[in-house]
């Protein structure tokens, strides 16, 4: 069983971008109720991954998978968001500071960036920054795509632009709220750390393991996929 992470942070921590009624249902709806299909979908296949990384990679490439990659994905991306935000206001530093004036002039190249990309993505989905190597890129990936599926890049921040994520406090206005969060809330102490591992230093951020249940025996037998 997979287990819905808890807040880093109180549910009104990151008002007033985003509000303490978006965060009841986004973490406490929405991403529960992927988690929970999630485990679903894990029991009916009698799967025991040892990861949920390992089981988005395999479900990744399988056209019989797609119910269970997309909420894998989603139960993954939503994780990662909530970890790539920080109530505290940062700026980046170091190697990371550097990288963004290569690939982007400034850190308001790198703003207006990632607003314009998920301003004019159609649809739902997710606008990312991510480490090609010691490059950077900005990338939207569509509904429950995790970037981790992408060869070779590893993300270091994330925004959600489902209408979930920001109707209730910005209405129509994706632009005005990726505007708010990357001024406000981007965890660049968390995304530095994303960066060094690019260089070797350090793992990475992964979805916490899951945990069986009754000693093991509700996967007795399953499969790894
Ligand atoms: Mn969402």
């Amino acid at each position: 069983m997979f287990q819905l992470p808890d807040l880093p942070y109180d549910h009104a921590a990151l008002e007033p971008v985003i509000s303490r009624a978006t965060m009841r249902l986004h973490h406490d709806k929405h991403h529960k109720a992927y988690v929970d299909a999630l485990n679903t979908l894990v029991a009916e296949q009698r799967l025991a991954p040892t990861s949920l990384e390992t089981l988005i990679a395999r479900a990744a490439g399988d056209p019989a998978q797609t119910k269970l990659a997309n909420n894998a994905g989603q139960a993954w991306n939503h994780a990662f968001f909530w970890t790539a935000m920080s109530p505290r206001r940062q700026t980046p530093s170091g190697a990371l500071a550097q990288a963004i004036t290569a690939a982007f002039g400034d850190l308001e190249g790198l703003k207006t960036a990632m607003v314009e990309t998920g301003a004019a993505h159609f649809g739902s989905g997710w606008v990312w920054l991510a480490a090609d190597g010691a490059d950077l890129k900005v990338i939207a990936t569509h509904d429950g795509d995790p970037l981790i599926t992408h060869a070779g890049l590893t993300p270091l921040m994330v925004c959600d632009l489902w209408e979930h994520a920001y109707y209730l406090d910005h209405q129509n206005d994706r632009k005005g709220y990726l505007d708010a969060w990357f001024e406000a809330l981007a965890n660049w102490a968390f995304a530095q750390d994303q960066y060094a591992t690019t260089t070797g230093l350090g793992q990475g951020w992964r979805f916490p393991e899951p945990q069986e249940l009754g000693g093991g025996t509700a996967v007795a037998g399953g499969r790894s996929l």
